[in-house]
């Protein structure tokens, strides 16, 4: 298969100790073909011990250490073990004002950094009913283009998250997804066809176990970027083994 496939879970502001340890327990042994990532708040990295699966970020600086209070830069969060960051996730565009030229510098700066990111696209209900996903998406792949090299693309991974499938319980359809994992595709296929031929794209908006394979099996979906129904191990686990 030309694409690794990759489940990534966003435990967003949740999680807790006792959380970390039945994950560090439960997936211990998982078999399954993707490679799987827990995105944690950063005050849980240290508890995880686990080696069958990465450690993610949910969000990283674009800046060097210094005085931002509050922030992390990439040199702490590959100090606490992390090798991905989810950069530019729509709560964040939302609540932080986050710009696509802000979102793409940060995963510039991963990307430098050896970290992968994992880079949140994706269109609000509005956006689709205008007929205008194609612009919006359009626009936010073009920030990641003009500042980053096909190189760099190269070690990154895209994921799709219609912002009005998050959370909702209203998942797209698998031909909804595949549209638009098409659609970028052939974006970055017009920037570079092997960028594009290897280019992970994950779907991200409600996958729950019962969803997750009709999701993962089309054409262009690599995987999944999991937000609610990767609070519980086992529901995860069968996330990830849906993946193939
Ligand atoms: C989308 C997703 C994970 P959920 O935000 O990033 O969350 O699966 O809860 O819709």
């Amino acid at each position: 298969k030309i694409r690794q496939s990759l489940v990534a879970g966003n435990w967003k502001m949740n999680g807790s100790a006792a959380l970390v340890a039945d994950f560090n327990e439960k997936l211990k042994t998982v078999q399954c073909d993707a490679n799987i990532v827990v995105c944690s708040p950063s005050t849980l990295f240290h508890h995880f011990s686990a080696d069958a699966f990465s450690l993610g970020a949910q969000n990283v600086s674009h800046l060097d250490n210094g005085a931002h209070t509050g922030e992390l830069s990439l040199e702490m969060i590959k100090d606490a073990g992390c090798s991905y960051a989810i950069v530019g996730h729509s709560e964040r565009r939302e609540d932080q004002q986050e710009s696509n030229d802000l979102v793409a510098s940060k995963a510039k700066k991963c990307v430098e950094a050896g970290v992968t990111p994992i880079i949140c696209v994706g269109e609000s209900l509005e956006i689709r009913e205008a007929g205008n996903v194609e612009q919006f998406v359009g626009e936010q792949l073009d920030a990641l283009t003009s500042t980053l090299s096909v190189e760099e693309l190269s070690k990154s991974v895209i994921a799709y998250e219609p912002i009005w499938a998050i959370g909702t319980g209203k998942t797209a359809t698998p031909e909804q997804a595949q549209e638009v994992h098409e659609f970028i595709r052939g974006y970055f296929n017009k920037v570079d066809a092997d960028l594009a031929l290897k280019l992970p794209i994950l779907y991200g908006g409600s996958v729950k176990p019962d969803n997750a394979q009709t999701l993962f099996s089309q054409k262009d979906v690599d995987g999944g970027l999991i937000g609610g129904a990767s609070l519980k191990a086992e529901d995860f686990i069968s996330i990830c083994q849906a993946a193939n």
